[in-house]
């Protein structure tokens, strides 16, 4: 249809404004309501459906509690993208994006309970972290299997017969593997009880950032709007590789910034970075700016949970003022960004300017 054989002779499209408002031209409530439909086909599953109630009642609260209270945006995502790559969408395609939409949220669950159990966190989404609610315990370790095996479940009932079926496959198993990766990393730099803040590299640090969340949280994304869309150009690709990348970096460290100084109330979760030891942007920032002193302060009380040692910790952020390195590093971002964005010729620069417009200086 339409745009897309465009997209495909490499002839960029033009497409900026007709959103200019920053809305999505894909609909919250619509998103909504193909979440029911795919949670309601898993649940008559015949296997599951064939379950004692309180079993099929549990899997029903699990997926509630973990999938849809999120701020969405890789989910809803994919359709937008659809529809900025081809203005003449069929609802049918908008479906499947927003089918993918959610294989996205569901592997984002997915992740982020097993995160909240590593990370010993508090509170997800205004709630506590489901590992944490007291019938559920560690069986949100079976639980978080069951979430990724949902994914496979869902793609397979809707896409089995497409073309790119085996694409789509592999892009969500080549995802997970970077994904788990970049925990690992994240994990093995900050082991519980042992400070070493040698490891704490810009270098290790970018590499935890890329994968842990660039990938799943960016490229994902966009290339499943490109699937639906009928793209398989590999320009257009390796061009939203690039971005993505670059996007889901920047994305990463304002989930750091807002680790430290964000408002609970507004991002749903409390901070955990500096008792937790991680490798984060702001203790990677002030170790190259800090001067003996304050590398002793950060040496004694950096990745210890109590209250006086966080306060030391922020302190020193607080001289050092790694509050105006981070509004540096994101206007720098912010232009490095811009500039790739304009640059490339493969896909409407709208694909990843929508995008943008949702991260900058957001709040949660
Ligand atoms: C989370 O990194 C990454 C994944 C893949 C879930 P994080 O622990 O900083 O996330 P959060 O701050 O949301 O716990
Ligand atoms: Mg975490
Ligand atoms: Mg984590
Ligand atoms: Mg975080």
């Amino acid at each position: 249809p339409g745009n897309v054989s465009a997209v495909h002779s490499g002839v960029r499209i033009d497409t900026n404004g007709s959103h200019a408002d920053g809305k999505s031209p894909n609909n919250k409530q619509e998103f909504m309501r193909v979440y029911e439909v795919l949670r309601e086909e898993l649940m008559a599953d015949d296997l599951i459906a064939g379950q004692p109630s309180f079993s099929a009642e549990y899997m029903k609260k699990m997926l509630d509690y973990n999938v849809p209270g999120g701020k969405l945006n890789r989910g809803m995502a994919v359709g937008d993208i659809l529809l900025h790559l081809t203005k003449d969408a069929s609802k049918q395609q908008l479906f499947e994006a927003n089918i993918l939409g959610w294989c996205i949220e569901w592997l984002q669950a997915f992740f982020l309970v097993a995160d909240d159990i590593m990370d010993n966190s508090i509170t997800r989404r205004g709630q506590p972290c489901w590992y944490r609610v007291p019938e559920v315990g560690l069986v949100a370790c079976n639980d978080y299997i069951i979430l990724e095996s949902c994914i496979y479940r869902i793609l397979k009932k809707h896409f089995a017969g497409k073309s790119y079926y085996p694409l789509l496959l592999d892009f969500f198993h080549e995802t997970t593997h970077q994904t788990a990766h970049g925990q690992l990393l994240d994990i093995t730099t900050a082991p519980i009880g042992t400070v070493d803040l040698s490891k704490y590299t810009e270098d290790t640090y970018m590499r935890i950032v890329t994968y842990k969340t660039a990938f799943y949280s960016f490229y994902l994304p966009v290339v499943c709007g490109l699937l639906v869309g009928g793209t398989t150009f590999q320009d257009a690709f390796a061009v939203a590789k690039d971005i993505c990348i670059e996007m889901g970096r920047y994305f990463q460290i304002q989930d750091d910034y807002l680790d430290c100084y964000g408002d609970p109330a507004v991002i749903g979760k409390v901070g955990t970075d500096i008792q937790d030891n991680k490798c984060s942007w702001l203790i990677v920032q002030a170790l190259q700016k800090a001067s003996p002193s304050q590398l002793a302060v950060i040496k004694e009380h950096y990745g210890k949970d109590d209250e006086s040692s966080i306060a030391a910790v922020k302190q020193t952020y607080r001289e050092l003022d790694v509050e105006a390195m981070f509004k540096q590093y994101e206007q720098e971002s912010y232009e490095r960004l811009s500039k790739l964005i304009s640059q490339q010729k493969f896909l409407p620069e709208e694909v990843f300017t929508a995008l943008l417009k949702k991260i900058y200086k957001r709040q949660k």
